[in-house]
């Protein structure tokens, strides 16, 4: 039987990574994202992958891909679309960005559970990963829109995790701290690359995608018998959100 898993976001950074590392371990994995142009590039890079279009934040996208899946065994889901668009203070945040924010990382992963965990219920196993974030354990300062969704990730994962009980689904939130990727703090600083790069700026050794996509991987591979319920990852320069040691050059 072949085992799929399903990664979203899975056109660049810790998706991408995760996409590979689980078609390296075995797994079909069904790599989805808007980006399509992306996702062949991956795939031609990395054999095992499937690629598909999704728009995690378009009901009828999530309907349509799920329909695609029908008598697939899905073995994995990573709900790990998401991002962060700001870098602002409450006070000077844009309700729109919130909005957007909550949609893309919050609401897309309630779609997508809900499409494909029914499924796992009925095949009689499964795992959800849900892509939360350090963000989602301690509030720091400018980061209210991503700090609110990773939050509400959280709790949708432990939500989650209490109403499956009983069912073979497996659930972990897994939270990265720095993570170097190449959009992240792009996309959060609208794409300003002397800002983007401060984000990462003395720290000599940031988690890298891989890094992330490894403590993926080995959640996913436990005995079936074991949840990772809540894993925070973060460089060893990073003791806390706000505790970044960088060195000076
Ligand atoms: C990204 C980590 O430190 O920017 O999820 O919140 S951080």
């Amino acid at each position: 039987m072949i085992k799929y898993a399903v990664v979203t976001g899975a056109s660049s950074g810790i998706g991408k990574a995760t996409a590979k590392v689980l078609a390296e371990n075995g797994y079909t994995v069904i790599a989805a994202a808007r980006r399509i142009d992306r996702l062949q590039e991956l795939a031609t890079e990395q054999s095992g992958i499937e690629i598909a279009e999704l728009d995690v934040t378009d009901q009828r996208s999530v309907d349509a891909f799920a329909n695609s899946l029908k008598d697939k065994h899905i073995a994995i889901l990573v709900n790990n679309a998401g991002g962060a668009f700001d870098a602002q203070s409450v006070l000077d945040s844009d309700p729109e960005v919130w909005s957007k924010t909550y949609e893309v990382n919050v609401v897309g992963s309630v779609r997508m559970t809900k499409a494909i965990a029914p499924m796992m219920i009925t095949q009689g196993h499964g795992h959800i990963v849900v892509m939360s974030s350090t963000a989602a354990h301690a509030a720091y300062e400018n980061g209210g829109s991503y700090v609110a969704a990773k939050f509400a990730e959280r709790s949708l994962a432990n939500t989650l995790r209490l109403e499956l009980s009983g069912t073979p689904i497996r659930v972990t939130e897994l939270a990265p701290g720095i993570v170097k990727t190449e959009e992240f703090a792009l996309n959060r600083n609208a794409g300003d690359l002397a800002k983007a790069s401060k984000v990462y700026e003395g720290i000599e050794f940031p988690l890298l995608a891989e890094d992330v996509a490894e403590a993926v991987r080995w959640c996913v591979t436990l005995p079936e018998h074991v949840n990772i319920d809540s894993l925070i990852v973060r460089p060893i320069a990073q003791a806390a959100n706000h505790k970044v040691h960088r060195v000076a050059k």
